[in-house]
């Protein structure tokens, strides 16, 4: 099913978006938790990483090595940062594109609410 990270990757509706490749687009949250707060998702739209199959193992991977390559260029990777996948009502998924959050520009907490 369509979500709005779709129409995001369509341009449909407006983002900051701070990165794009082939595979990856990441662009900022819209209710930011932290002083940086930036989504990275696949273009190609898995729900959740319960969909995950055969053929898929690269892209999370492809997420969190864009994450970390933004991070030193910003030039915050040393100091450290966060980063989330939400699954399912539990982990407190709303948008059904999977997405890898990256926080940073604050101390984290632990254990996270
Ligand atoms: P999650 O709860 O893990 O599914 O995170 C979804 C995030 O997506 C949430 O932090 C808010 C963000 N978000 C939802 N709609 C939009 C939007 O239209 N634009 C942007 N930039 N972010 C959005």
């Amino acid at each position: 099913m369509a979500t709005i990270f779709d129409k995001i990757i369509a341009r449909e509706i407006p983002a900051d978006i701070v990165f794009e490749d082939e595979h990856v687009l990441a662009f900022r949250d819209i209710h930011p938790q932290a002083p940086v707060h930036v989504l990275f998702i696949p273009k190609h739209a898995v729900p959740t990483l319960n969909d995950l199959g055969a053929g898929d193992e690269a892209v999370v991977g492809r997420l969190a090595m864009a994450a970390a390559a933004y991070a030193k260029k910003e030039g915050f990777a040393e100091n450290g940062y966060r980063v989330v996948m939400n699954c399912n009502r539990d982990g407190g998924q709303t948008v059904f594109h999977i997405h890898l959050h990256l926080l940073a520009g604050r101390a984290m907490h632990w254990p996270p609410g």
